[in-house]
């Protein structure tokens, strides 16, 4: 089971190495991590457990926050009431993405970054995306926009050792992004 004192800090230059693919068919090690990843962020979301383990609520996580440079990711988005949108996927790449932009309108944070840094963060507004889908063990494709999209692309630049602040205009972090969907 993952704890806090796993999470990979961005002080350490190893967040900023680049994730292998993932060898299919999938090996148990690496399914059992992926698993991991999204039972981390499920707990991390629940209050009591985020507390008492001083988890960071998450809405995703990559295995190279965790020092695993793999190309896997956990998503758990938590929606109205029950119904939670679950992504557990490897190798995970985006085969085509909208002209239009779109970011959060608070900015991101990050596991690995202790540190605020404000400002938007521009993504692609809506993304088709190929993997191996661990949960239905097969290949699948994906179309996702709003909230899932802006998670899943925060996930896939961990792959390349990318941070949300990267992204970030550095001479005005709230300069208005042109014909952006703006995400609350
Ligand atoms: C988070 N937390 O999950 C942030 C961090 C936009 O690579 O967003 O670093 F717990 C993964 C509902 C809404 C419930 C928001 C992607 C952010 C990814 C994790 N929390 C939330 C929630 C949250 C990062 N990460 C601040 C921890
Ligand atoms: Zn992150």
């Amino acid at each position: 089971r993952l704890e806090a004192k796993d999470i990979v800090k961005d002080t350490d230059p190893s967040v900023r190495q680049k994730s292998e693919k993932v060898q299919l068919p999938l090996s148990d090690e690496d399914r059992e991590l992926a698993l991991a990843l999204v039972e981390y962020v499920k707990r991390s979301q629940d209050p009591e457990i985020s507390e008492k383990e001083g988890l960071r609520p998450a809405v995703g996580i990559a295995a190279v926050q965790v020092g695993v440079h793999k190309r896997i990711l956990g998503i758990v988005i938590p929606y109205e009431e029950d119904e939670d949108e679950v992504f557990c996927l490897v190798n995970p790449r985006i085969v085509s993405h909208s002209v239009q932009d779109s970011y959060l309108k608070g900015g991101e944070g990050c596991l690995s970054v202790e540190e605020v840094h404000e400002g938007y963060v521009p993504r692609h507004a809506r993304i088709k995306v190929r993997a191996y889908d661990v949960l239905q063990d097969q290949e699948i494709e994906l179309r996702a926009s709003g909230y899932a999209a802006i998670v899943l692309q925060h996930e896939m630049d961990h792959f390349e050792g990318v941070l949300f602040y990267d992204r970030i205009n550095q001479e005005n972090p709230w300069q208005e992004i042109e014909d952006a969907e703006v995400i609350e």
